[in-house]
């Protein structure tokens, strides 16, 4: 069951060999998706003005010293499938001010949609899992009610297990719609491909562990420092999923190299492990990403000898390489089709958490024919900081 696809030639179709993988056991963690991210931030009323100008959120819910909350503010944004919440706290001290001082602005809370949050955290915490959260039910009159759980993961990262199918609400109970008047147009975002959590060294292993045997997931890919290094720094990076592929969780470690890996440089500014980098998925990237460039989101870019060979590289693609090329969007292909992506730079103050845009048309892998390019952007990025 945790057996390992190493030749990405098994993974003729994702959802057949997944199928393969978890046949004989019976997925006691159904996920239906990613229900919502929850960041905790300094100041949630200009992150919430940030992720709809320059992302193209949509204002969704609310709550607050209106809504009868008196020690925070959560703003609820929406795009297609995906949910960010951005929350801070109204006074002194207290656990999320604690996160915000020792980890600068992050995410908080990896929350999943399930069928049923008991099971979720019963079958969790009897295989080992850490309780942050017993199965709670908060009760929002004529709109039903929501059940949430949780467990902690990596650092002071917690998955929230979220049962809403007996809710008609928004968002949850104690929230009521957000209208604003200010309304920019959604930048194509569709949903969450994947999310991928740093952590320390050697300790990758034991966190892909802790999601086979707590959570049922199973191994996909693995990249050695062989896979991911430069002339410079190393990394490496196993991708865990779910049984229906929906949820994947790449974790990276770092390398030893001859300078310091990104990894690491997360790890002294995060001060610890925690979520680096939410890919997102779009149908159109060159729209999207040129949109995000007008509204001011700062994108890594490789050189431009990157195009030379492309299409020897990956075979002839629907796209203009041109254009691909003006927007120094990257392109990788496998045994089941090409990806095109592309990462921000750090949306945060620390060199802690990014973006990736994604564009799959076929290929489930990550892009690790733009591995090299893309540390090589980063470590330029690292020496301006000095921090490579
Ligand atoms: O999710 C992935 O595996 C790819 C590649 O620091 C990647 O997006 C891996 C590590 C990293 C940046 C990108
Ligand atoms: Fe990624």
């Amino acid at each position: 069951m945790s057996s390992e696809i190493k030749n990405l030639k098994d993974l003729q179709n994702t959802e057949y060999s997944l199928k393969k993988l978890f046949d004989d056991a019976e997925d006691f963690l159904p996920l239906l998706g990613t229900d919502y991210v929850e960041l905790y931030v300094g100041n949630a009323k200009q992150s919430a003005h940030f992720y709809k100008t320059a992302f193209g959120f949509q204002s969704d819910a609310y709550a607050g010293l209106e809504t009868g909350m008196k020690d925070r503010v959560s703003y609820v944004l929406k795009q297609d499938k995906i949910r960010l919440v951005l929350t801070t706290s109204l006074k002194e001290g207290g656990e999320i001010n604690e996160h915000i001082n020792k980890h600068g602005d992050g995410v908080k809370i990896v929350a999943l949609w399930v069928e049923d949050a008991t099971k979720s955290w019963e079958e969790t915490t009897k295989r080992g899992a850490k309780s942050f959260m017993e199965p709670t039910r908060e009760d929002d009159g004529d709109n039903g009610y929501v059940i949430r759980s949780g467990i902690h993961t990596y650092g002071d990262t917690i998955h929230l297990f979220v049962e809403r199918k007996n809710y008609t609400g928004v968002f949850l109970p104690n929230f009521k719609k957000w209208e604003s008047h200010y309304n920019p147009s959604p930048v194509g975002l569709k949903f969450i491909d994947h999310m991928v959590g740093n952590v320390g060294w050697d300790e990758m292993n034991k966190w892909c562990e802790f999601y086979a045997k707590v959570m049922g997931f199973a191994q996909i890919i693995s990249f050695d420092d062989k896979d991911i290094s430069t002339e410079y720094t190393a990394l490496m990076s196993k991708v865990m999923s779910n049984g229906n592929g929906r949820i994947k969780f790449p974790i990276n470690e770092p390398a030893e190299g001859k300078r310091k890996s990104q990894i690491e440089e997360y790890i002294d500014f995060y001060n610890g492990p925690g979520i680096q980098h939410i890919a997102v998925a779009t149908n159109d990237i060159v729209a999207t990403v040129s949109e995000m460039k007008n509204r001011g989101v700062e994108f890594l870019y490789v050189p431009e000898n990157y195009y030379d060979d492309l299409i020897e590289r990956v075979g002839n693609i629907d796209e203009n390489v041109e254009v691909l090329k003006k927007h120094g969007i990257l392109i990788d292909r496998d045994d089941e089709g090409y990806l095109l992506q592309l990462f921000t730079k750090p949306v945060v103050d620390r060199p802690t958490m990014f973006f990736e845009i994604i564009q799959r048309k076929g290929a489930q892998s990550f892009g690790k024919g733009n591995f090299k390019a893309l540390f090589e952007a980063i470590e330029r990025e690292q020496e301006n900081r000095g921090t490579l």
